[in-house]
């Protein structure tokens, strides 16, 4: 019977793949010596030390599945960690939902400016495909090529900008389930699910193969969402490190206004144990795998 891994070993992950990041990161992005330097900075200030690094961690536990090499898979962790960056910070402006705050810290473009907001942006979009095209990500091309596409699919109109472009219009239209749920699945769901498709890649993994580790990473995905959605609505802001209660304020239909507290709650914990039962075939080597679907349900930031 497997099991997953315990709380220490999982906040010993979410540790070292933390380390791992900012050092990618740092190493990166060295801030030149001439104008440019403030781009650098801003987006330095958005990518190292902060985030929870969910989707990282699973694409090194994915990967660490198949006995990919760490470094390589750090790499690849850093690319999409990049897409989630630019999304965070441009979703951050004014002309979108207007924060001040995230990850603990000021925003970019309060830290900065609009104009360096959306360049630090647009640099860590570029960053992102910039890193998977380099051979420092994979020798092999194929792989290189097949990660590039699952980003980019991933990241833009039948993903990630896709789904956010959905959120904006869920501000004018009353949204049912189904709508909500494609929605979520594309603004947050396509990147989580990414992830784990990227690891699978990474380690050589048939798509034919990938059905159970895509039927997992489908469900937590959408958890993450009802879960996001209940922080939202019952969280703390000093441990969510952003501003909180903005759906009811903005009138959008979400998994919670639409299920109430009680069944969104079910819905996300059924979702968490759909997903651990599609691992099944896997053996103790998906047990971090298992403990981030729980983490993601009960987590408070
Ligand atoms: C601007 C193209 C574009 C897209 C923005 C990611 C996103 C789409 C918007 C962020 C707003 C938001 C609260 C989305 C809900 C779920 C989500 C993606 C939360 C942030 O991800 P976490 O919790 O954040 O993993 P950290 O900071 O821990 O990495």
């Amino acid at each position: 019977m497997t099991t997953a891994i315990s709380d220490n070993a999982l906040a010993d992950a979410f540790r070292q793949i933390s380390a791992d990041v900012d050092a990618c990161f740092d190493a990166l992005l060295t801030v030149p010596d001439d104008p440019r330097a403030v781009l650098f900075q801003a987006m330095r200030h958005a990518a190292i030390g902060g985030g929870k690094r969910v989707r990282p961690l699973l694409l090194t536990s994915t990967a660490g599945m198949f006995n990919v090499d760490r470094g390589l898979a750090v790499r690849v962790a850093c690319a999409v960690e990049a897409i989630h960056v630019y999304s965070l910070i441009h979703d951050d402006m004014p002309c979108m939902d207007n924060d001040d705050m995230r990850r603990g810290k000021p925003t970019v473009h309060k830290a900065f400016n609009d104009a360096v907001a959306v360049l630090a942006g647009d640099s860590l979009h570029a960053l992102a495909f910039e890193i998977l095209a380099g051979s420092q990500s994979h020798p092999d091309p194929f792989i290189r090529s097949e990660l590039i596409y699952t980003l980019a699919e991933a990241s833009g109109p039948n993903g990630m900008a896709g789904g956010q472009m959905m959120d904006l219009e869920a501000e004018k239209a009353k949204f049912d389930l189904p709508t909500v749920t494609k929605l979520q699945r594309l603004k947050t769901g396509a990147l989580i699910a990414a992830s784990v498709e990227m690891g699978a890649i990474l380690g050589n993994v048939p798509a034919e193969g990938r059905g159970q580790l895509r039927a997992y990473a489908r469900d937590i995905g959408l958890a993450f969402q009802i879960a996001d959605d209940i922080m939202d609505e019952t969280g703390d802001e000093a441990k969510a490190g952003k501003a909180l209660h903005k759906d009811a304020a903005a009138g959008k239909e979400t998994f919670l206004s639409l299920l109430g507290l009680e069944r969104a709650r079910e819905q996300a914990f059924f979702l968490v144990d759909q997903a651990v039962g599609h691992l099944a075939s896997y053996g103790r080597e998906a047990d971090t795998l298992r403990a981030l679907a729980r983490y993601i349900v009960e987590r408070d930031n």
